[in-house]
């Protein structure tokens, strides 16, 4: 049977109106993801001299905002020890990435306390039986951030080390560089426990000077405390309250294994990436920002954060 004259013109209208109608109520029921979430966080790269705080701050961060990339600077560890304990630290979450070893400082300091600690750190504590170099890449430290970053167009710096390696990458990452956060002082506070600023002076001062063309710069430390007994100090029952699974559980082992390696520390570059995570509980004191809540209540959002769920 064939239609013809106005019984088939009815009908493609019928069909453009059924047409038409199929396209808007799939258009209507996808509705792009954009038009009503939250705009997508910036990207995240870490700047890290993996000192067992450092371990914990990356802890901390990881089940709410995964970084893009670490770079490991030359301070508590040196690039390669600490290059490879970062990567194999990361390697027990869900997701990892990439580890890119980065610069150490040209002319640092000599302290006493430094070898031991730093071997401590590039062993993590212990959990690894020993430091080994991650295998040399073909990119510079600089083309590696690049291409890891590639798809930012916004990106947060969250340095918890010395700046030996920020001043050198900070140029080629440009404007998406949307803001900084630092673990201690601004330089103008001359705060002398400053260990990230006074292991590269120069590169401290390079990096104040790149910091000022910044759109947004934050510090987070904690307050000065010159007693024996320090406060905001990580504790045995605060670690004891991490999960057994997991890079929580891996952080746990670790830090247990030898608590006498961290007992009397304190909480500086966990607390600096919870900032990260809740800037509410913070406040301004001069040119930085510190806890706005006790220590206890700290060290139990500390624990929240490493133990949340990705
Ligand atoms: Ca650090």
């Amino acid at each position: 049977m064939t239609t013809s004259g106005p019984c088939r013109w009815v009908d493609r209208v019928m069909r453009c109106l059924a047409v038409a109608g199929l396209v808007a109520f799939i258009a209507w029921n996808t509705v792009p993801a954009w038009a009503n979430a939250e705009p997508a966080q910036p990207c995240l790269v870490i700047d890290t001299d993996a000192g067992l705080d450092d371990f914990r701050a990356v802890a901390v961060l990881l089940p709410q905002r995964a970084p893009q990339a670490v770079v490991v600077t030359e301070g508590i560890a040196a690039v390669p020890g600490g290059s490879t304990a970062m990567a194999m630290f990361l390697a027990s979450a869900p997701s990892s990435a990439p580890v890119i070893p980065g610069l150490a400082a040209a002319n640092p300091p000599s302290y006493d306390w430094l070898p031991d600690v730093r071997a401590g750190a590039e062993r993590l504590n212990g959990f690894l039986a020993q430091a080994v170099p991650p295998a040399s890449r073909a990119q510079t430290m600089t083309q590696a951030l690049t291409q890891a970053t590639q798809h930012c167009d916004r990106i947060d710096v969250l340095v918890l080390g010395p700046w030996s390696s920020f001043v050198h990458y900070a140029p080629a990452l440009g404007h998406r560089i949307q803001r900084v956060l630092a673990s201690g002082r601004p330089l103008a506070e001359n705060n002398p426990d400053n260990f990230n600023c006074v292991y590269d002076q120069p590169a401290c001062e390079a990096a104040d000077s790149l910091l000022r063309g910044l759109p947004a710069v934050a510090w987070v430390d904690l307050p000065t405390d010159a007693s024996s007994s320090p406060s905001y100090a990580p504790t045995e029952e605060m670690i004891g309250r991490l999960v057994q699974s997991g890079m929580p559980g891996v952080l746990r082992a670790a830090l247990l294994l030898d608590p006498s390696q961290w007992l009397g520390t304190r909480l500086w570059d966990d607390t600096a990436a919870l900032y990260l995570l809740a800037p509410q509980g913070f406040a301004l004191h001069g040119g930085h920002f510190e806890p706005a809540i006790n220590e206890e209540t700290l060290r139990r959002r500390l624990v929240k954060a490493i133990n949340a769920t990705p």
